[in-house]
């Protein structure tokens, strides 16, 4: 293996061993080019940036795909290919049966993930903190497990903000309490470092250092009544509040105003949000990403994250891997337009959605969504949600397949209701497979089978 400085050292407890033996083992089987799988999400996208970036650090050839999920036609057609290793990243956890069948004397399988194992495979070598007893759910992401074995092969603490990027995604900071266990660690690694400075601020889009009406325009999460995608509406505001469009000949940014304007614009957004609990996601911690330059909408993390989601849900998945990479210039460009593409699909969704309830379920059936933004639209209606427990959305998906989407609300949450074990149990029950984490999970059931899928849910949440 390459030698790497001893550098600063991340506390991983149990996990060190386990990654040790797996960076040894993946080290050993890299006959390029390597097979790189990985998930769409902006964590899958993270996570796939720094095995590339790993990959070429090695010199190693590869070639990447960017996929909803494994099923078996998938694994049937990667069966097929000639290449010797395969690397699954953000996902594969939950398959660990099925990519069994895709090892052989000729085909090694590795996996970087962080979604709890559904069983263990001799012929299968998993990285996944669930493995050292540690908390996949909060304590890191795919990307963070990624980090971590190019941190292992390379001591190179470079890529540490990509991680915090995948774990910004996934949703694994939490306001109040910021980052737990690994992805911690990881961020103090990147403040020490030099690559990241964290601060309380206001969250708008593109962070403290990005022109300011671009950044209240392209703000969608929470929706703000009037600014959110109407650049007019943004341009109004920041005049009616005499905060000036431009200072010389460069744009205001959040970072030029003075404690008063900021206190102002702050007031202002949170009467347009509606309500206290949205306008919570307008203030918290901002990650700052030092080594991208003053106006670049990658120097603040979460927008980051914002982008890469945008590229996956888009279709753009490898432009969004490759942007995570650390590639810039056309890339970056090619992102930004499926950042638009998405904000304008989003906000009509949005606007016509139809939610059925019954009971403490808001269901909202297919046809309204396409199958990557439905969990986008669950996640939305969630943070707002009142007469519900658990969202549920449904999307069309591949041929005669569901592609169901479920998030719990404040008061789901509250009930500890864990969607992860809901939905494993009740796509099964329907023919489907699925499963996630407490806060959010997914599944895929055969389109016939919806009315069973509902009953078992119903008789779970009210067992
Ligand atoms: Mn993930």
């Amino acid at each position: 293996m390459p030698l790497k400085e001893e550098g600063a050292k991340l506390n991983l407890g149990p996990l060190k061993d386990i990654l040790r033996s797996f960076a040894h083992d993946f080290y050993s089987s890299l006959n390029p080019p390597i097979r790189l799988i990985s998930h769409l999400d902006a964590d899958g996208l993270s996570s796939a940036g720094v095995l590339i970036s790993l990959l070429r650090k090695l010199n190693i050839s590869f070639h990447l795909s960017i996929v909803k999920y494994l099923n078996e036609p998938l694994i049937k057609s990667l069966r097929q290919e000639s290449y010797a290793t395969y690397i699954f990243s953000d996902l594969g956890s939950g398959d660990i049966e099925l990519l069994s069948t895709l090892s052989s004397s000729r085909k090694r399988i590795f996996i970087v993930d962080h979604h709890k194992p559904s069983s263990l495979d001799n012929e299968v070598n998993v990285l996944n903190p669930f493995l050292a007893g540690l908390n996949g759910d909060i304590e890191i992401s795919g990307a963070g497990m990624s980090f971590l074995l190019y941190y292992e092969m390379l001591g190179d603490p470079s890529m540490a903000p990509i991680s915090l990027v995948g774990a910004l995604g996934d949703l694994q900071e939490k306001e109040g309490n910021g980052f737990m266990g690994i992805n911690k660690e990881i961020l103090n690694l990147a403040i020490r470092e030099g690559y990241v400075e964290v601060r309380p601020d206001l969250k708008l889009f593109g962070g403290p250092n990005y022109p300011l009406v671009s950044s209240l325009e392209r703000t969608v999460d929470p929706l703000i009544e009037g600014i959110s995608d109407s650049s007019s509406g943004a341009l109004t505001l920041v005049e009616k509040l005499g905060i000036p469009i431009k200072i010389g000949d460069r744009w205001t940014t959040l970072s030029d105003l003075t404690e008063e304007q900021k206190r102002d614009l702050a007031n202002e957004l949170v009467k347009r949000v509606g309500s206290l609990e949205k306008a919570k996601y307008l203030i918290g911690n901002v990650y700052i990403y030092l080594k991208e330059p003053k106006g670049s909408p990658l120097r603040d993390l979460s927008s980051f994250a914002t982008l890469l989601n945008a590229c996956g849900r888009m279709g753009g998945g490898n432009v969004g891997a490759l942007l995570a990479s650390g590639l810039r210039e056309g890339t970056l460009a090619r992102a930004m337009e499926f950042l638009q593409l998405y904000r304008r699909t989003l906000s009509e969704v949005l606007r016509r959605v139809k939610v059925r309830i019954s009971g403490r379920v808001a269901f909202i059936d297919e046809g309204q969504a396409r199958d990557t933004m439905i969990g986008t639209i669950a996640s939305i209606l969630s943070k707002s949600f009142k007469n519900a427990d658990v969202i549920i959305g449904y999307a069309n998906s591949d041929e005669g397949i569901i592609k169901i989407s479920a998030r719990l609300t404040k008061s789901g949450s509250d009930r500890l209701i864990d969607l992860d074990e809901l939905l494993r149990m009740a796509s099964k029950e329907a023919g489907g497979v699925g499963g996630g984490h407490k806060m959010a999970a997914g599944a895929q059931i055969p389109r016939e089978r919806k009315e069973i899928f509902e009953k078992a849910l119903f008789s779970y949440l009210e067992g």
